[in-house]
């Protein structure tokens, strides 16, 4: 698979001299400073595109190009937004940059409670937890009836967090949840706005009546209209697996499981459509059997996610190491690497290691966190290709 690490731009603080020093061979990043729904102009891609070839390495992947969320929910405003997103790929295909990673997940894009849960080791990693995730649902966004959506050990657990969550816990709750995570993927909060529970609330509204099956609708609508760019100048759609895998906060989650997959693929069913295997969000669920999933939907993949996650008997889950969890990553190097050795792979989220936590990184993509990651990767990666006699 071709080396690849999600970059955000010139303004990261891991620059591409660095990537360049540990092995990276492609790029994966986005246009952040174009606001959602806008369309990517061809000299504005080009110049990003030229400053990565700069350095030696090319612009592998798009992630994302995010889908509006008037798109998503089928707001009046949607077929223009989709002529823009439909302009938007034909400049990236006349530039020569094929892939786009996007997602199809309501309001949020994905989702922790806690962003630095330490572990024994002295490192920490992302976490989600069930019962932290209620509380804030039922009693900070004071979502109506979604005491009913959660578990009664969960509930049990709520009651127990109201005794003692303080305001300071509260607020870097909303933090974790709905900003930190958010901002840095285009998400529609960021760390500028001073109300972002009122505006969460105001997102969530906008898909009242929205049922899964009208969010798959909405999304054959979307591919449907897209798909002809795409053949015509030859771009490949992959979308990414939500984040987690089960429905949050009364909103459809429609790419979650092998059903949810055998879904997208087949109602448009064109190579243009594609997945990107995100082998840490799909772990995070216990009802997928990742190494499965890969053998069936790799002639689909255009894009993986190495990261493995380890899920507790309470359906909580965390980051594991990317030699452990449930992912079984060695196993799915060899599967993606038989399919096709040149597809693009990064490895997505890494522990905050050895200082990364002082240095403000994006919630995930720490630098030593994941470039140790990368470097566990990379030799499995070089033993597969031995095994495979994959020559490069
Ligand atoms: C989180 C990422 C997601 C992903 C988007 C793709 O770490 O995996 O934000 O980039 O969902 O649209």
């Amino acid at each position: 698979m071709e080396k690849t690490w999600r970059w955000f731009g010139k303004n990261d603080k891991i620059t591409l001299s660095m990537l360049k020093q540990i092995g990276v061979e492609g790029i994966v990043t986005a246009l952040h400073d174009v606001p959602n729904g806008e369309v990517w102009t061809r000299e504005k891609i080009r110049d990003l595109r030229e400053y990565i070839e700069g350095y030696g390495m090319r612009w592998s992947v798009v992630e994302s190009l995010p889908v509006c969320e008037s798109i998503k929910y089928g707001g009046p405003d949607r077929d223009q937004l989709i002529e823009n997103y439909k302009e938007s790929l034909k400049n990236l295909g006349l530039e020569g940059v094929h892939t786009v990673c996007y997602n199809f997940m309501p309001v949020l894009d994905w989702a922790r409670t806690d962003l630095a849960h330490p572990n024994p080791d002295g490192t920490s990693n992302l976490y989600f937890s069930h019962a932290q995730f209620a509380y804030f649902d039922c009693c900070i966004l004071k979502r109506e009836g979604a005491e009913k959506d959660y578990a009664p050990e969960v509930m049990a657990e709520v009651e127990r967090l109201k005794t003692v969550m303080t305001a300071e816990d509260n607020h870097k709750l909303v933090e974790n949840i709905i900003v930190k995570t958010q901002g840095f993927v285009n998400g529609n909060i960021t760390e500028d706005d001073e109300h972002p529970v009122e505006l969460f609330r105001q997102l969530l509204d906008l898909y009242k009546g929205i049922t899964k099956e009208q969010l798959r609708e909405n999304m054959r609508y979307f591919l449907s209209a897209i798909m002809p760019v795409c053949n015509e100048y030859g771009m490949y759609m992959c979308v990414h697996p939500d984040d987690p895998p089960f429905p949050i906060l009364g909103l459809p989650r429609i790419v979650t499981c092998d059903e949810d997959i055998a879904w997208f693929l087949n109602a448009v069913d064109d190579p243009h459509n594609g997945l990107t295997f995100c082998a840490g969000s799909l772990s995070a669920g216990a009802h997928n059997n990742v190494v499965e999933l890969a053998r069936k939907y790799a002639d689909r993949t255009w894009f993986v996610h190495m990261r493995s996650c380890k899920v507790f008997d309470n359906g909580d889950f965390t980051e594991a190491s990317h030699l452990g969890g449930r992912a079984d990553l060695v196993e799915l190097a060899r599967i993606f690497e038989r399919v096709n050795p040149d597809l693009p792979m990064r490895v997505d989220h890494g522990p905050n290691m050895l200082g990364d936590e002082t240095r403000g990184y994006n919630a995930g993509y720490t630098f030593l966190g994941r470039m140790f990651a990368m470097g566990q990767v990379q030799g499995i990666l070089a033993v597969v290709d031995d095994e495979l006699k994959v020559k490069k």
